[in-house]
C-alpha cells in the first residue's frame, strides 16, 4: 500500500528551485526559461521588492588648478551642466577660491559620463582641468 509520503517530492533529491514547495517564496530566477516538464510555477520569480531602492546619487566635483583659464571653466559649466553665465561664473569663482566645487548631482552613470566629457574636452584643449565624482 502507498503512503501519503510517497506523493511528496523528496527535496534532497531535487535541485534547489525544482521543488514546488519552495517556489512561492523564492526570490530568484534560477531555472527561468528552461523546460520544466510542464510545471509552470518552477523557477519563476514571484517576489517583488517591498521597498524599491532609488539609485544612489553622485556629486560631480570640479577641482581648481593654476593654469586652466577662467573662461574655459565657465564654458565647460555652461556646455556640460547647462548653467547660465551667472551660475557658471559663480561656480567657477567658488572653485577658484575654495579649491573644489559641485557642478551637479546625478545617478552614477550620468555622473561618470559628465566627468569623462569634461576631462576629454579639457585634454583636447590642452588644459589640466580635473573633474571627479563622489557619492552624495
Ligand atoms: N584658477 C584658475 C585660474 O586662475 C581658474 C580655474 C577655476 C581653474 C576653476 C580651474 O576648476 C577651475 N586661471
Amino acid at each position: 500500500m502507498r503512503t501519503a509520503s510517497c506523493f511528496l517530492p523528496d527535496k534532497s533529491a531535487l535541485p534547489p528551485c525544482a521543488s514546488a514547495l519552495r517556489c512561492a517564496g523564492d526570490d530568484d530566477t534560477r531555472g527561468a526559461g528552461r523546460d520544466n516538464g510542464g510545471d509552470d510555477q518552477v523557477g519563476i520569480a514571484t517576489k517583488t521588492r517591498a521597498k524599491p531602492k532609488k539609485p544612489s546619487q553622485f556629486k560631480v566635483l570640479m577641482l581648481n588648478d593654476d593654469y586652466t583659464p577662467m573662461e574655459f571653466v565657465v564654458m565647460v559649466l555652461k556646455r556640460f551642466f547647462h548653467m547660465d553665465l551667472e551660475q557658471a561664473t559663480r561656480v567657477m569663482l567658488h572653485v577658484h577660491q575654495r579649491g573644489v566645487g559641485v557642478c551637479g548631482i546625478f545617478p552614477y552613470e550620468i555622473a561618470e559620463t559628465k566627468v569623462n566629457q569634461v576631462m576629454d574636452f579639457a585634454r583636447q584643449n590642452q588644459h589640466p582641468l580635473q573633474c571627479t565624482l563622489e557619492k552624495a
